[in-house]
């Protein structure tokens, strides 16, 4: 190291960027460690670590966490450039940067290590001033690069957080706040998709309709507020009660619900329609001297091609109408 030795004990004035290089060098031979130590002294922004035994360069490398690694290429049992190799093959390693210090001076050698991953050639021992700019920069160059990679990963969160909002607000935009159930909007959706599937399938479809009754009543005699307890509850039934995942139950607006069943008949649609009348006869709310009942009607049809959901959503709204009309907590067909 020709101006090594002379000027070892002078700083170089570092830049005024405050970078820390941490340097790691790899050579067997202790003389040549000891001289790039010297070299390297009183640098206030270089710390400076050596190991004369390759065997232990990719452990010490993950301990010391280099910036810089200078690299030897001649050593006992163990090829430089393998090193070069296992580096890069390595999460701790991957991308920080190598420098090549060889007596090796011939540019086949030098583009071999290039090719193996090395960022930088130095033959040794080289010039100390050189030696230190190239570390620096070697520093600077890999610490913005782990700074724009780790800027890189809090956006890709940030942008992962977003599209996570997105779906939670879009999943929100399908259900009914007081009841968590499904909305009209949602059931719109469902009915128009499974209308589609059952067409193609030629398998029936089955909606329930379901109004509660005298509620207006209810609100007046126990509060608004109460009134919202029993839809709450009233929907916690629809939605036990619906136990397949391709039948949907959804608030329909006000009192009233709706509960789609696919593939499912007339009779199978009356059984269902019989075990949630009677759940809601088991909630056992108080209503004046009775108990709080609901009335449903139930349609069921065979999608055609000419056909549309309102049509069954109207039929199931008829039945709904006669069950009222024939006195309230009961099913019509
Ligand atoms: P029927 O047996 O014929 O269905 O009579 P009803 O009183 O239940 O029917 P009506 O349509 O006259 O009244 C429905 C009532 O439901 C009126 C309305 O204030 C109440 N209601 C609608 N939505 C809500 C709600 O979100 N919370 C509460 N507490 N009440 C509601
Ligand atoms: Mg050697
Ligand atoms: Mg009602
Ligand atoms: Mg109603």
């Amino acid at each position: 190291m020709t101006s090594a030795s002379d000027s070892s004990d002078t700083a170089v004035p570092p830049p005024a960027d405050n970078y820390l290089s941490m340097v790691l060098l790899i050579d067997d031979q202790v003389m040549v460690c000891e001289a790039v130590r010297r070299a390297l002294a009183n640098q206030s922004d270089l710390d400076f670590h050596y190991c004369t035994e390759p065997l232990d360069a990719l452990r010490v490398a993950q301990e010391v966490k280099p910036t810089v690694i200078l690299q030897d290429l001649v050593m006992p049992g163990v090829d430089g450039l393998d090193l070069v190799r296992q580096y890069r093959a390595q999460e701790a390693t991957h991308t920080v940067p190598v420098i090549v210090l060889s007596t090796k001076d011939d540019p086949a050698t030098k583009s071999a290590a290039f090719q193996a991953g090395a960022n930088d050639y130095l033959v040794k021992l080289p010039d100390r001033i050189e030696l230190i700019a190239r570390i620096r920069y070697h520093t600077r160059a890999y610490l913005d690069h782990l700074q724009r990679d780790q800027a890189y990963r809090a956006l890709r969160e940030s942008q992962r957080e977003l599209m996570r909002a997105n779906i939670e607000l879009e999943r929100l935009t399908r259900i009914d706040g007081l009841t968590g159930l499904g909305n009209r909007r949602y059931f719109d959706e469902y009915i128009a998709a499974e209308w589609k599937r059952a067409l193609r399938s030629g398998s029936p479809i089955s909606v329930l309709m379901i109004d509660v009754d005298n509620f207006k009543r209810y609100n007046d005699a126990y509060g608004h507020l109460a009134g919202d307890e029993v839809l709450k509850q009233v929907a916690h039934v629809l939605k036990d009660g619906v136990i397949r995942s391709s039948d949907l139950a959804a608030r329909f607006g006000g009192e009233e619900f709706v509960v789609i069943l696919n593939d499912v008949t007339a009779a199978g649609a009356h059984q269902v329609a019989e075990r949630l009348l009677r759940e809601v006869h088991a909630l056992d709310i108080q209503h004046g001297t009775e108990r709080l009942t609901v009335s449903i009607g139930v349609a069921t049809t065979t999608p055609e091609a000419d056909g549309m959901p309102d049509e069954l959503i109207n039929a199931a709204d008829l039945a709904l109408f006669r069950a009222k009309a024939a006195g309230r907590d009961r099913i019509v067909i």
